[in-house]
């Protein structure tokens, strides 16, 4: 199973609207199984398509505490069918912002539309950290990083501290 590169701020691939998947076949799954392996190596505990350059509409995830007990879980075309008024803050980071963390507010709960791993339809009441995640990772598939949630200021400080450690990477790779 193939792991593949994360792309990090500020590549404009994260930017772009993922499309719907017409299908689950095999293409598909076998997509998910590097995601989901590609996501555990980070390690993260979720991951969307477009992280690896792929503008399709999946997203993988595993909130298991315990790396013994693993505890994957598969989003084919997520929808928010509903959301809580009432919000929460999460402490959030993302595979593609390295070492970046900020809190951010979403509605504390949500309910969402998808289909599985074997292309079966389910919808599902998420809270806690599946919500925020999930929240998350449907911003990804539309372009969205939690970055934008913050002030210019801090978006801004946290785009050049990101660009800075990347540049200083490839200096030590060449
Ligand atoms: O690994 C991740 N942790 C995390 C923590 C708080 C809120 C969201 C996340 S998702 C993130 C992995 C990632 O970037 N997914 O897109
Ligand atoms: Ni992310």
């Amino acid at each position: 199973m193939a792991l593949k590169k994360i792309l990090t701020i500020p590549d404009s691939i994260l930017r772009q609207k993922s499309l719907p998947v017409d299908k689950v076949n095999k293409e598909v799954k076998t997509l998910m199984d590097d995601m989901l392996n590609t996501m555990y190596e980070a390690p993260g505990i979720g991951l969307a398509a477009i992280q690896i350059g792929v503008p399709k509409r999946i997203v993988v995830m595993d909130l298991s505490k315990d790396p013994e007990k693993k505890n994957p879980m598969y989003f084919v075309n997520p929808e928010i069918t509903w959301k809580s008024d009432l919000k929460s803050t999460y402490e959030e980071g993302c595979l593609s912002i390295p070492n970046q963390f900020a809190k951010i507010d979403r509605p504390e709960k949500c309910n969402v539309k998808f289909l599985d791993y074997d292309g079966n339809s389910k919808e599902i009441k998420a809270e806690g950290l599946l919500s925020t995640c999930i929240q998350h990772e449907i911003d990804h598939l539309n372009g969205v990083l939690f970055i934008d949630y913050l002030s210019k200021l801090k978006k801004d400080i946290i785009i050049k501290k990101v660009s800075k450690d990347k540049k200083e990477t490839e200096r030590v790779v060449v």
